[in-house]
């Protein structure tokens, strides 16, 4: 069968679980704003189903979705030129969900450690949708048959879950239809870490707010948690070696890095033989100039929560104009009746 080659097209998502983190911003929206520019086709999704996969107040979630999207906007993407929606606004995703639901298989899910960690050890409490998360996934991504997802490092697993579903599907109805998605893990802070904790991820929903910095954080308390971010005794070192072994030293390292759009290696050289008593206040500096304005801007966006509603509702019917269609043709395909 002739391959058949897909038209370049960007989709990702983030949960309106909570505030938007420094993690988020780094690892996944900064990224949405870059591809942006790159000539293809960009759709990115306040994703409320995954949100509710764990209890959310409604009130929250409505608040949350709102402020998703005036973070995206205040961050540098553009409702004209990109897709912006909330998931639950086109119903194409829950049905192609569906279908995947019966392609994918349990023991896939089983592996998924994002379920792991989230389950925790109560792991028969946890709710259906939470187990399935990665099914619903890659119906995001694929109801628009999208070729690049920029993601944090800790959504590698689910992608390749992504790329197994297309697989499975086109080997078992014998066709080329959906394409095989391409992660784009890219950039200085893939993997942001909490700032108490170098060896788990910053996370909006970590108890500590200390652990994170928060997209909606003043400039003093962007400086207070910096300052107060666990570190070693030892001088920062001059090479990018140096820092194996010291995964809180790496962290602040590659978010000065992200935020300043340098490479690590650069960073070395004008730090290197820093204590992090004169590194803390330039990392913090740097944090506040870059985070204040995109929390200024998303305070005045949301002031007026109409027009976010219409931003969303505008980006639903686009995202609707392409998803209905390769939903039809699923239908098709699998042998429904009357698609
Ligand atoms: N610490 C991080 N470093 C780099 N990238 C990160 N992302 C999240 N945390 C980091 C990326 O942000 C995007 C959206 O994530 P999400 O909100 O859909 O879900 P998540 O990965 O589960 O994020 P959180 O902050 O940990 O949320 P909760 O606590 O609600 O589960 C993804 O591209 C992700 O890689």
């Amino acid at each position: 069968m002739a391959e058949v080659v897909h038209t370049p097209r960007v989709f990702s998502g983030i949960q309106p679980s909570g505030g938007l983190t420094l993690g988020n911003y780094l690892g996944a929206m900064k990224r949405f704003v870059d591809m942006q520019g790159s000539g293809i086709e960009t759709i990115y999704c306040m994703v409320d189903l995954h949100a509710i996969t764990v209890w959310q107040d409604p009130d929250k979630l409505r608040h949350a979705t709102r402020e998703l999207c005036a973070g995206f906007i205040a961050s540098g993407l553009d409702p004209s030129k990109s897709i912006l929606f909330n998931q639950s606004q086109v119903a194409e995703h829950t049905q192609l969900a569906w279908i995947f639901n019966c392609v994918a298989r349990m023991g896939w899910m089983k592996r998924m450690t994002q379920f792991k960690d989230k389950a925790g050890k109560n792991a028969e409490n946890a709710s259906l949708g939470l187990f399935g998360y990665p099914a619903l996934m890659a119906a995001d991504i694929l109801i628009y048959h999208a070729t690049h997802v920029p993601v944090g490092e800790d959504q590698k697993q689910h992608l390749e879950l992504t790329r197994d579903i297309a697989i499975k599907f086109n080997n078992d109805f014998g066709v080329e239809f959906f394409p095989v998605t391409e992660p784009v893990i890219e950039g200085a802070a893939t993997r942001v870490m909490s700032l108490r904790d170098g060896s788990k991820k910053m996370s909006k929903s970590d108890p500590s707010d200390m652990s994170r910095i928060n997209l909606t954080d003043d400039a003093d308390t962007i400086a207070k948690k910096i300052r107060k971010a666990k570190t070693d005794p030892e001088p920062l070192p001059s090479e990018v070696k140096g820092l194996e072994g010291r995964p809180e030293a790496r962290n602040l390292v590659n978010i000065y890095a992200a935020l300043s759009d340098q490479g690590v290696d650069d960073v070395m050289r004008d730090v290197g033989g820093k204590q992090f008593g004169a590194f803390k206040p330039m990392l913090a500096d740097l944090a506040v100039d870059k985070l204040a304005p995109i929390s200024g801007e998303m305070a005045r966006l949301m002031q007026d929560t109409g027009e976010i509603d219409r931003i969303l509702a505008d980006g639903a019917s686009r995202a609707r104009a392409i998803a209905a269609p390769i939903l039809q043709k699923t239908y098709e395909i699998v042998g429904m009746v009357g698609a």
